[in-house]
């Protein structure tokens, strides 16, 4: 019966929420969940959202279903600033999901339905909602090395010789920027390389692009998706807008597919939206519409990008300043998006915990904007003594 469930391990991630909001120490600093936070510690709602909020109560006359696709203006909208050159191509359609979750969840069911033999390539660490996501519709892993942690940049060959092995229709799931959990990103020329290999071994690229603007720009961020479109009939995307417009709950997601003809993926988006109906049938609409009048609305469509670079000046700014505090966390100021790993043992995170009040996960991924612009130098202290220790 129900009553006789084994215990299941929950997300850690969340669960350091909860653990950080019990701790009564009021110096305690949370660099545990990805969630930006400006110098104060806060995490506002962008002015531009506010007020396409605004116009959202003040305009709406109706609550009543859009249908299966969600906001469908919204997507169109996102289209130019996600896929870029690309946007016009009517070989990719776009479906409005919860999230990007409900999208990385849709594009792996569409995926185990096609082709239930796929194997997905997944470099290590990477986001832990990917492995149970990708089990869950049925789907092997295939696991290689990312990321040297010692040297804190990329195992590039080590990527390259995992993707030379996979066999024509195998998944390439590829970080678009701000890796989760390393925050080291493919250099240009590593896209391109990975690029070339995905078109010569038949490779099916899934890009998770969950920051973009956070990096070095929206077009920047969006280079090695860009590329990859280039050159790949069959591409599956998934976008979110939940950290660009900062509108985590409202569960802002999209996903994009590209197949070789405007038909077939017509016929892929008819199995999407069937796979979307038998898990939420409609996506919320709330964050969407917010998103979908600011870059409706030209004056607010102006001003998003400049509350989007004042949050990515403020990530790049305090990695810069812990990078410059020691020679051991110099590699952190040339990686990209919120997270970085210290070179640090799971009981030294405890310690850092218990000793320090710093919250971070277990496997010392660490948010860099978790940290105030008064708590930076406390961080580096408590993170520079337990390395010494
Ligand atoms: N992919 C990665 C790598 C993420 O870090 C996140 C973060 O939440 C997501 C996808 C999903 O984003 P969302 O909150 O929009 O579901
Ligand atoms: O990695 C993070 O912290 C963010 C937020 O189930 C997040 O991506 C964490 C766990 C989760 C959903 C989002």
């Amino acid at each position: 019966g129900l009553a006789d469930l084994p215990a299941v391990e929950t997300d850690s991630l969340l669960q350091l929420i909860a653990l950080c909001n019990a701790d009564p120490r009021p110096e305690k600093i949370d660099a545990g969940v990805g969630v930006f936070r400006d110098s104060e510690g806060r995490t506002p709602i962008l002015k531009v959202i506010k007020e396409a909020e605004q116009i959202l109560v003040d305009t709406q006359e109706s609550k009543s279903y859009l249908g299966m696709a969600g906001d469908k203006r919204y997507t169109e909208l996102l289209r130019p600033i996600a896929l870029g050159r690309h946007a016009e191509d009517p070989r990719i359609a776009g479906l409005q999901t919860p999230g990007g979750c409900g999208a990385l969840r849709l594009g792996f069911e569409l995926i185990a339905t096609a082709n239930p033999q796929a194997r997905v390539i997944v470099g290590t660490p990477t986001w832990p909602n990917h492995p149970p996501i990708i089990r869950a519709v049925g789907l092997q892993i295939v696991e290689y090395p990312y990321y040297d942690r010692e040297a804190g940049s990329i195992r590039f060959d080590a990527m390259v010789s995992a993707l030379k092995e996979g066999r024509p229709g195998d998944v390439v799931l590829l970080h678009g920027c701000c890796h989760n959990p390393t925050g080291a990103d493919l250099s240009d020329d590593q896209w391109d390389e990975v690029t070339r290999i995905v078109v010569e071994r038949g490779l099916l690229p899934f890009v998770d692009i969950a920051y973009q603007g956070f990096a070095r720009g929206l077009e920047q961020d969006a280079r090695g998706l860009h590329g990859l479109l280039d050159v790949c009939d069959e591409l599956i995307a998934a976008h979110s807008c939940d950290k660009n417009f900062s509108v985590y709950r409202d569960r802002v997601g999209t996903l994009f597919l590209k197949t070789g003809s405007a038909e077939a993926t017509a016929r892929a988006m008819a199995h999407v939206s069937q796979r979307a109906r038998e898990m939420w049938s409609m996506p919320p609409d709330h964050g969407a519409a917010a998103v979908r009048i600011v870059l409706d609305t030209p004056e607010l469509k102006q001003r998003w990008p400049g509350e989007l670079s004042a949050m990515r000046d403020r990530i790049n700014a305090v990695r810069q300043r812990i990078a410059s505090a020691d020679p051991r966390l110099a590699y952190i100021g040339g990686q990209f998006g919120m997270f970085s790993m210290l070179p640090v043992s799971k009981e030294q995170v405890l310690a850092l915990r218990e000793k320090h009040a710093i919250y971070m996960a277990d496997s010392g991924r660490f948010n860099v904007v978790g940290l105030s612009d008064a708590q930076v130098d406390r961080f580096v202290a408590a993170v520079v003594e337990t390395l010494n220790a």
